[in-house]
């Protein structure tokens, strides 16, 4: 070793031993923490005690070949029948709420209100007391993609009237549960709903209508979000109290080269056309400027006489602006971004409206689900976006979480908890965004749509192969229950725990 290596040496090992630990940051005493599940996930009992057909019971048996195992939500979790044991799992998490989603057909069989199924009004009654009594707040997802069948029939999302039927439901649920559900979500990602269930086809109802299902479902799905939410306002806020909020799900788009202003420019153009479609007319009560004229360029060019995006009327923009007491946030993954060439990508469809090619850096850790790398800071960039594009508006973290293949020893989820909470904090204390509290998904493993039982994101096992589909602790639960109960992130913290003896993996 020649003075200089060593020199460089000496150097490298001071910053080794003088660089400061991450600074030990706690979440604010009304930061709240939760667990999220839906309805098809997890309540099985697809046909019971009255329930109508829906378009994921629909889909998965008549084309049980398109789901990964051949599986559907039949039974899931059976927690229709094995709720209690689900809330136990929850008081022993020690979460504040529980994140769950209200099946349409159970409540209303053909999806509209002339017909109302008590046993599935019964259901949910059970459910909501049994997580007060023990403590927990309930936060009911209106819509988590299973549509009542009868309401397909008649065209899906796409037709407006199914705004109509939507906010009927909506005055049902609340007649029934607003006594005891303080928060409500709408809508459960609508690009998913919409994109993938009515332009790409990938999710039921398997509708192929690119560039033009997704607009019309979601601008259908807007009016029925701004139209509950007044309807809250104006008939049950003064009694209820609640609060209203919708789950939007979003990457973050980091610029591909963070100093290249094209890029950058890409980064923003994405995020106002897969997030602002969304968030922009709740906000500020329009589509993001740049969409409207991005959509409205490609569809003359393409020989359309106007737009592929709908309009809201004045009328509508002022309804809808505003309709949100919190910003439900579903995030799991990023991808780095650049502009496309000219005249990529099969037209019309609203990638090619977005005109942006996204990517995975291969360096970045992977899950068992192929779009899901992990990438913690871009969860803290989002969130700064977020504040910086809104106003700083209460964000409720919604949906965040890792899949595994089932084991119970999941360090890996228990590290993706930890270092995504983490940056949470220092969004929280370096960035002073508002966040609110954080879910993390799932409670327990259970049918993941498309991959079925093959990919795994519970805090919980649930055994498949079991008829009483017996749950068990995973080392991720007694990590994320250690994070609620001390309020920061504890990196050395993992648990001695009782492993479980039974496998199904
Ligand atoms: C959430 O969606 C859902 O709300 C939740 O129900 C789901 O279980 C959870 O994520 C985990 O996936 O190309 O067919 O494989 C997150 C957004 C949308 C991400 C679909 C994965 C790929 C679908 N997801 N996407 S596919």
């Amino acid at each position: 070793m020649n003075i200089l290596q060593f020199l460089l040496l000496a150097q490298n090992l001071c910053v080794l031993v003088l660089a400061d630990p991450p600074p030990d940051y706690y979440f604010p005493d009304d930061f709240i923490f939760g667990a999220a599940t839906a309805a098809y996930q997890v309540e099985g009992a697809w046909n019971e005690d009255g329930k109508g057909e829906s378009i994921w019971d629909r889909g998965t048996h008549e084309h049980p070949d398109w789901v990964a195992d051949n599986s559907n939500g039949d039974i899931a979790c059976d927690s229709y029948h094995k709720y209690k044991e689900d809330v136990q799992l929850l008081k022993d998490l020690g979460v504040d709420f529980y994140r769950f989603s209200i099946s349409w057909s159970r409540v209303l069989p053909t999806g509209k209100i002339d017909q109302i199924n008590q046993a599935g009004i019964d259901y949910y009654n059970n459910l909501i007391d049994e997580l007060l009594a023990n403590g927990i707040q309930p936060y009911a997802t209106m819509y988590h993609w299973d549509l009542p069948q009868a309401l397909q029939d008649e065209g899906g999302w796409p037709e407006r009237k199914l705004a109509d039927y939507f906010v009927d439901y909506a005055r049902v649920l609340f007649e029934n549960f607003g006594d005891r559900v303080k928060h409500w979500m709408t809508f459960n990602e609508i690009v998913q709903i919409c994109e993938a269930g009515y332009s790409d086809g990938a999710f039921a109802p398997y509708v192929v209508n690119p560039g033009i299902g997704g607009y019309e479902c979601t601008h259908t799905i807007l009016l029925a979000h701004g139209r509950t939410y007044r309807m809250y306002e104006t008939d049950f806020k003064a009694q209820q109290n609640g609060q209203i909020g919708i789950a939007i799900d979003t990457s973050w788009h980091e610029p591909n080269f963070p100093d290249r202003e094209t890029d950058q420019q890409a980064s923003e153009v994405d995020m106002e056309m897969n997030y602002g479609w969304f968030v922009n007319p709740i906000v500020n009560g329009n589509y993001p400027d740049v969409m409207i004229e991005r959509v409205k360029t490609n569809s003359l060019a393409e020989g359309f006489s106007a737009s592929r995006l709908p309009e809201f009327t004045p009328d509508e923009q002022e309804m809808l602006k505003g309709t949100f007491e919190f910003l439900g946030l579903n995030h799991y993954t990023s991808d780095k971004v650049y502009f496309a060439e000219e005249g990529a990508g099969d037209r019309p469809s609203h990638w090619a409206d977005t005109g942006v090619v996204g990517y995975q850096d291969p360096s970045w850790s992977g899950s068992a689900s192929y779009w899901l790398k992990v990438v913690p800071w871009g969860l803290r960039n989002l969130l700064v976006y977020i504040k910086n594009h809104y106003d700083n508006p209460p964000v409720l973290i919604t949906e965040n979480g890792f899949s595994d293949y089932g084991q119970w020893d999941d360090y890996d989820r228990a590290n993706y908890f930890k270092d995504y909470l983490y940056e949470v904090l220092r969004a929280i204390h370096e960035e002073e965004c508002n966040v609110i509290g954080y879910t993390a998904w799932s409670l327990i493993d259970n049918f993941e749509w498309m991959a079925g039982y093959t990919q795994k994101f519970g805090l919980h096992y649930v055994n498949f192969w079991d008829p009483e589909r017996t749950r068990n602790k995973k080392l991720s639960s007694y990590v994320y229950n250690n994070i609620i109960t001390t309020r920061h992130v504890d990196w050395d913290y993992y648990p001695d725990w009782p492993q479980p003896t039974e496998s199904n993996v």
